[in-house]
């Protein structure tokens, strides 16, 4: 009697407890799915993560390209052989400070070449700067980063004065149409702003590394691969043996550019320096932004966007200095530590190109 109960009890709710089943699949089906909160879901999840993540650090380490010399010969360095004994030759967070003799070009240049990178050299012809230009590229072509490629770009309110120097094989001139200000000092500060702008819009996928110079100057030796590094920047010829206080740096405390009596390494000259892209993106940012902040309270700083550069090496430091090898001026005679003078002022007529500051010729 009970058992054909129980049969009959199966027999009419089977459909049912069938129906029962399939629905509750389906639904946990779909909560598996939804619900991020579920914990294993959650355990599934962080396990792809870090599966995904260690899997792109395993394909940079592959990837990453390697730089490997061939045999070289040369003279090996000597622990009790510095050589140079006259000048400083590293800074004390470990930047070398690139002097003739301290450095094997044979070496970098294997290693750079060995990088597949193109070097931007940016200069500014605004006005009546273009009479500059020829001499800047046919000396630049002479002693620049000779057997490497170079992008040079030529800002310039008149394009078709750009003269027309031949380049070597895998270096090419790229005027750049920009506006003209009225006020020199705006000019030159304005470089900071135009300079940023372009490596975010171009340079980043066009070089490896920017070098910005002034272009009232002629190369005159060997300028190479030697100079490059993250963020650098030179020694201004007027005052690389001056002790701080001598530094003509901002010194009023109302302005972005200020550093105070007690702070500051050396005085970097504005008119060479450089790095990677993004380094001199980040660099010249700030100092736009602080130029246009100091323009807001009707303040300029005593050496335009030089003071300001100064104050952000102060606390941004350069990875690798310039000698003054790198930036001279005939004007400071030729002192017996510099080797070579590598990169020199063209003297300016000042009465026809000019009516500006001669104050940094003092020494
Ligand atoms: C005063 O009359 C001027 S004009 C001061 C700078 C001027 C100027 C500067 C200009 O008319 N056009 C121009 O392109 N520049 C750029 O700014 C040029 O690249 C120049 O090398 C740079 C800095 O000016 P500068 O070489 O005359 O500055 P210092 O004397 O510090 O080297
Ligand atoms: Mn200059």
């Amino acid at each position: 009697m009970d058992r054909t109960r129980i049969r009959v009890f199966f027999k009419c709710s089977a459909p049912l407890i069938f129906w029962l089943c399939l629905l509750s699949t389906f639904f946990l089906g779909f909560f598996w799915q939804t619900s991020e909160g579920h914990w294993l879901n959650r355990g599934i999840s962080i396990l792809c993560e870090t599966q995904r993540l260690s899997r792109n650090k395993t394909d940079l380490l592959d990837n990453s390209p390697e730089i490997e010399l061939p045999r070289m010969v040369y003279t090996k360095a000597h622990i009790f052989k510095p050589l140079r004994t006259d000048v400083l030759t590293v800074t004390p967070w470990f930047a070398p400070i690139v002097w003739e003799g301290s450095y094997n070009l044979d070496i970098l240049n294997e290693q750079f070449r060995q990088k597949n990178m193109t070097v931007g050299l940016t200069i500014f012809a605004i006005k009546k700067y273009v009479v500059f230009l020829q001499r800047f590229l046919e000396t630049a072509e002479t002693y620049f980063m000779v057997g490497h490629r170079v992008k040079y770009y030529v800002f310039t309110d008149r394009p078709e004065a750009v003269p027309n120097v031949t380049v070597k094989d895998g270096r090419e001139i790229v005027p750049l149409k920009v506006q003209n200000y009225s006020r020199w000092q705006e000019i030159s500060m304005r470089r900071m702003e135009i300079i940023s702008y372009f490596s975010k819009q171009r340079f980043i996928n066009e070089v490896g590394f920017l070098v910005c110079v002034d272009v009232d100057m002629r190369f005159n030796d060997h300028v190479g691969v030697e100079i490059l590094s993250e963020l650098f920047d030179t020694i201004h010829p007027g005052f690389y043996a001056s002790e701080r206080k001598a530094f003509t740096y901002e010194r009023r405390n109302n302005s972005k550019a200020f550093i105070p009596q007690d702070e500051g390494d050396f005085y970097y000259a504005g008119g060479f320096f450089g790095g990677t892209v993004d380094k001199v993106y980040q660099l010249t940012k700030k100092c736009h932004e602080a130029i246009m902040a100091d323009k807001n309270r009707s303040m300029e700083a005593i050496w335009q966007e030089e003071s300001h550069l100064n104050k952000y090496f102060v606390y941004h430091k350069p990875t690798k200095i310039l000698s003054p090898e790198y930036l001279w001026d005939n004007n400071f005679g030729s002192p017996q530590f510099l080797k070579k003078k590598r990169f020199l002022a063209v003297p300016k007529n000042h009465a026809v190109i000019r009516n500006r500051r001669n104050s940094h010729l003092k020494c």
